[in-house]
């Protein structure tokens, strides 16, 4: 152990200590907290199924960063690189266009063999895996419109796709003995000012009821939900609203799914958390960071991550939360957005931890928000940061920046010598 990371860390715990805050639990529990890591940050959200299909669904990824994942075993090895440099065991998240295999399969027909190998590596490396129907980047989503489409035929397709998906995450959990969640996200929205909100959204209440009408064992498959307010293509209506899903997912006992980016730029997540945890069977997050859109930066120590954890923490809802990733950025390193936007997520998970939080609600009850608010401001420059190293120290990850000369060198000696994303296609 780095005599340093010690000092400062046994500094910290008496600081912590006085207020009653124990360091060494603190960072027991923060162990325990998967995060399940987005695969589509590695190469884009292109997947390797549809290989010719351009990324649609009103979603964007910008930047051309050499390196990205070509196929199933460069994306898994990058995720190992990420994951040698994030502290604790955590969850990868899949989406269905990320089958391995070489058959020529249509979404609707995907079937747990197309996911073998995923699994297989995750049991290797001792993962949980996530999964979510992909109703983007297809032929049949190219008007705009899936699961509420107003033709039966189209909308039978993405109920098949749907339903074929909850079974590859049924199948995930009961393989590798940890809940698999199926997040249902689709693009689903006009551009302008539609005449008949109502109908869409009929139909895609439907579409859902038929979708999830097979009951899965809930020890292996948790469905949710995922809503927006626009998409690009559909900035005037979205048919799965927020609020459409808070009805639809309170309703039918589904995990409802909030993305960062979803909402008006001054509507934050955060303060739904304690709303939402009154009526909902559980949340999913997509940790996301919108700038002036929902434009899915790497997410950042932000003021909205931390009041997200501190929610989360204060009113003890990190068991009903499940926590994921959902930012793609294709102008950096993609390896080192990956460790960035995981390690901020843990960091702010232990920021929330280490406030004393049951005195603050005490001095809240009695009255005295002078003391609330001084405390509170004070807190925000505690030595967090040290108790952070020896969690990173404690886990055998690289301490502080020190990981980022492990990406610059593995960019070096892995992602520099990768082609061009097309090269890779089969011919
Ligand atoms: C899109 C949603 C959705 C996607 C992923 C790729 O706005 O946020 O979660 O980002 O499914
Ligand atoms: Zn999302």
């Amino acid at each position: 152990m780095n005599a340093g990371v010690d000092a400062s860390y046994q500094e910290a715990k008496k600081l912590y200590a006085k207020h009653g805050i124990d360091v060494e639990a603190v960072l027991e529990k923060l162990a325990k907290m998967k995060v399940s890591m987005h695969c589509w940050q590695g190469d884009d959200v292109r997947g390797f199924l549809n290989r010719d299909q351009e990324l649609t669904g009103g979603i964007a990824v910008t930047g051309n960063y050499p390196g990205a994942a070509r196929t199933p075993d460069e994306l898994r090895q990058d995720l190992e690189k990420a994951f040698s440099l994030i502290p604790g065991k955590h969850k990868v998240n899949l989406h269905a266009i990320y089958a391995d295999t070489e058959e020529k399969v249509e979404i609707d027909r995907l079937e747990p063999k197309h996911f073998e190998r995923w699994v297989s590596w995750a049991k290797e490396q001792g993962l949980g895996l996530d999964f979510n129907p992909t109703c983007f980047s297809h032929e049949k989503s190219e008007d705009g419109f899936t699961l509420s489409h107003p033709d039966p035929a189209i909308r039978r397709f993405w109920i098949d796709h749907c339903k074929a998906s909850r079974k590859i995450g049924a199948y995930f959990g009961e393989q590798l003995g940890q809940t698999c969640v199926t997040n249902v996200w689709i693009p689903d929205g006009f551009k302008d000012t539609p005449v008949d909100r109502l109908a869409p959204r009929q139909r895609l209440k439907d579409s859902l009821d038929e979708v999830f009408r097979e009951e899965l064992n809930p020890a292996h498959n948790l469905d949710a939900v995922e809503s927006k307010v626009f998409g690009i293509g559909s900035e005037s209506y979205v048919v799965g609203s927020h609020e459409f899903y808070m009805g639809y997912g309170v309703a039918n006992g589904k995990i409802i799914c909030l993305d960062a980016g979803h909402f008006h730029p001054t509507e934050t997540i955060s303060g739904k958390l304690s709303s939402l945890a009154l009526f909902s069977k559980g949340i999913l997050l997509h940790v996301s960071r919108p700038v002036r859109w929902d434009s899915d930066h790497v997410v950042i120590m932000d003021d909205e991550l931390l009041d997200t954890a501190r929610e989360l923490v204060r009113h003890d809802l990190l068991g009903m939360t499940h926590i994921g990733l959902d930012f793609f950025d294709g102008s950096i390193n993609r390896i080192a957005a990956w460790v960035i936007g995981m390690r901020n997520t843990q960091k702010a998970l232990l920021r929330a931890m280490l406030e004393p939080t049951d005195y603050l609600r005490q001095v809240e009850l009695e009255g005295d928000y002078t003391t609330r608010l001084a405390l509170m401001e004070e807190f925000k420059s505690y030595p967090f940061g040290a108790v952070w190293d020896m969690f990173c120290a404690r886990h055998n990850v690289p301490v502080r920046e020190e990981w980022l000369a492990e990406v610059k060198q593995y960019e070096q000696s892995v992602l520099s010598l990768r082609g061009q994303w097309k090269a890779a296609l089969p011919s």
